[in-house]
């Protein structure tokens, strides 16, 4: 079987690139792509991968050589299948790289298109020329080798000098390897910094106000300086609370949308239904027709109901309609869940509304009654404002956000009338809900809220 040489290809001009690791030895099989050596110039460091398949026969470089393109790496047997393998060479890595690199390459999303898969579909072949990074400045990095001085701890970390299983060690533990001091030579980030910079930030008090994920931190300020203040300890409920919104917030791709329903004909019907509610004994506030509007809305824009599954890979249409009721407590916000809006009556959902809202105050909901929501209703009319944009309630994708109602004076073609104006913000994860979506499902919302007598059809 022929034995052929692998050499450097273009790094992009770097010259006397040293070998810091060796990733192969004499006798192992590697494949197509596979990283054989990693070259570390002083503005990057890069995987070379085997442009043939075989047994390596004899290695050529040993660690610290300085090598420049062309220079010989390994002498490989090529094996038959392997020759024949080499000549049909797709212009793209396998899909094994692919991920690889489509991991390597995660916070760069922008560099990367819609999805991260995309860019690496794309990549050049492994004679492509290597844009290199400098230490100021974090641009693109595409390179036949691995690239491994973009990670997944960006910008930060562009110039640090780490091998690739420091690197690979560092994205699984989510370490910005710029924050870590390395002991090696030049400054170079050993297994053994990275593990004790983790037990020094374990360590340390937490910081609630740090951002996490490569975030810049909000710097601790000491309040005090400045006059009297006093500290109280947060609520797990509050802190739990802070940690959804955030996860949302950083997750979702956010928009929100605003429109006004005349409800003027829904308070008249409401103030003729005053002395039944007292009767039953409930209260009867726009509510359970805002969430009644909402069902026949959702059971006709099933999109706002879906959920994403497998990173995305799916979408998850939901046969019933459970809506979430955020409820304002002393003890912090609550999402108790109302099951199966679209088959309950008003006074159903009225009766609901209140058992549900007075147990959330009394922190009596059981875990069974927070769960299950399938799109969620925050209603600060009670409260007051003209609107705000509510967050996703993940792994929901849409959410109502309904403000205080007013008089106000409408044009109808004529004249002004003083009409009652309920101002709505729906927000929706842009992932899943296009403009269109959004603007079918709450320009339906405003029509049934406005003629109420839609909603029994
Ligand atoms: N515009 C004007 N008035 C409104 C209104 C609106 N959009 N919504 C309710 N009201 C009125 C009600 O009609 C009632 O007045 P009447 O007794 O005269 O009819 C009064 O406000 C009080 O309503 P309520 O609060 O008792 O009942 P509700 O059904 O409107 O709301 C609940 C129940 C649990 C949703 C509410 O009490 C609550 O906790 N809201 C806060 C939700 C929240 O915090 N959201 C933010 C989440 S993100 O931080």
């Amino acid at each position: 079987m022929p034995v052929e040489q692998v050499t450097v290809p273009d790094i992009g001009g770097a010259e006397g690139a040293e070998v810091i690791e060796l990733l192969v030895a004499v006798g192992d099989l590697v494949k197509l792509d596979q990283s054989l050596i990693v070259l570390e110039s002083d503005k990057a460091s890069m995987e070379i991968p085997s442009t043939l398949a075989g047994t390596v026969v004899e290695l050529l470089v040993a660690e610290g050589d300085q090598l420049a393109e062309g220079a010989p790496i390994v002498r490989i047997e090529v094996a038959g299948d392997a020759a024949d393998a080499e000549a049909a060479k797709p212009e793209m890595p396998v899909e094994e790289t692919a991920e690889t690199e489509a991991d390597d390459q995660s916070g760069s999303a922008s560099e990367a298109g819609p999805t991260g898969g995309d860019a690496v579909a794309v990549a050049p072949p492994p004679s492509a020329k290597l844009d290199v990074v400098e230490p100021a400045q974090a641009t693109t990095v595409e390179t036949p080798a691995q690239q491994v001085a973009s990670d997944a701890s960006g910008e930060g970390s562009a110039a640090v000098y780490a091998g690739p299983a420091v690197r690979k060690l560092a994205r699984e533990l989510g370490v910005e390897l710029g924050q870590v001091q390395g002991s090696g030579p030049q400054g170079r980030i050993l297994k053994e910094d990275l593990q004790h910079h983790v037990k020094k930030v374990m360590s340390a008090t937490p910081v609630a106000t740090a951002g996490g994920a490569g975030l810049p931190a909000v710097p601790e300020i000491d309040f005090g300086k400045f006059g009297d203040v006093e500290v109280t300890q947060r609520s797990k409920l509050d802190k739990l609370t802070a940690a959804n919104m955030q996860r949302s917030w950083l997750n979702v791709p956010h928009v929100t949308q605003f429109d006004e329903a005349d409800i003027t004909d829904l308070q008249e019907f409401r103030a003729t239904l005053k002395r039944e509610a007292e009767r039953r004994e409930t209260r009867l506030s726009p509510l359970p027709f805002i969430l009644k509007a909402c069902a026949v809305a959702l059971r006709d824009n099933p999109k706002l109901n879906s959920s994403l599954a497998r990173g995305g890979e799916d979408l998850v249409y939901k046969q019933y309609i459970h809506i979430g009721m955020a409820v304002d407590t002393p003890a912090g916000l609550m999402v108790p869940v109302i099951r199966d809006v679209d088959r309950k009556t008003i006074w159903e959902l009225a009766g609901e509304i209140v058992e549900l809202a007075d147990k959330a105050r009394e922190r009596k909901l059981g875990p069974a009654e927070m769960q299950g929501g399938s799109f969620t209703v925050s209603s600060l009319g009670n409260i007051g404002g003209q609107g705000f944009t509510p967050i996703v309630n993940t792994p929901e994708v849409a959410i109502l956000g309904v403000s205080n109602a007013a008089t106000k004076p409408v044009w109808n073609g004529s004249e002004f009338v003083p009409r009652t104006l309920l101002p709505l913000s729906l927000s929706y994860d842009h992932r899943v809900v296009n403009g269109g979506d959004g603007g079918r499902f709450l320009t339906q919302l405003v029509s049934l809220l406005s003629d109420i007598r839609q909603l029994s059809l």
